[in-house]
């Protein structure tokens, strides 16, 4: 497992210390071939880059639309850092693919605005499950390195 610091940033950016970052995912069970994949990347890819495994918190919901109020309870109640929302919608043939979309990309937001944690959208948009598979290989561990950097930048704020 590669250390996502080492990748995407300049050897000057020093490298965050995780190990006592508290990391919670919320995953759907809509689509979970995908949505389990992108879960195990980013746990080993967390785990990589120093978060300790009893830091991170595994939650499931029904659907995409349903990781609003999975994440906002978190927030909530977690003892979290920062939470990544993991789904994945396949546009279909009827207009569900973007009230869908719509929906759980402003909840989010809403969440970000107005929510103590950072929560990182890992929600997948995609027109096929192929190129949710594909896709499924790479985000899960950018996810991961997104909530680490958001973790940071809120102790970097506070200090
Ligand atoms: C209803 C629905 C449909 C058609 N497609 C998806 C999808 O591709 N991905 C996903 O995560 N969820 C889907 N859902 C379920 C909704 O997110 C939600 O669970 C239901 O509308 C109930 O609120």
């Amino acid at each position: 497992m590669s250390n996502a610091f080492s990748y995407t940033h300049s050897s000057s950016t020093a490298k965050p210390d995780a190990s006592d970052m508290r990391i919670g995912l919320v995953v759907t069970e809509w689509n979970s071939a995908i949505t389990e994949r992108l879960m195990t990347l980013a746990i080993e890819q967390l785990k990589a880059d120093g978060v300790q495994e009893q830091n991170i918190t595994v939650r499931r919901v029904p659907g995409s639309f349903e990781l609003i109020y999975g994440c906002a309870q978190m927030q909530r109640h977690g003892y979290i850092d920062a939470i990544i929302a993991l789904g994945c919608v396949i546009r279909g043939d009827t207009p569900h693919f973007d009230y869908i979309c719509q929906g759980t990309t402003q909840g989010l937001v809403e969440l970000n605005l107005h929510g103590t944690t950072p929560v990182i959208n890992g929600i997948l948009t995609v027109n096929t499950e192929a190129q949710a598979q594909e896709r499924a290989e790479t985000k899960g561990q950018e996810f991961a390195l997104t909530a680490i950097q958001m973790v940071d930048f809120t102790r970097q704020m506070q200090s």
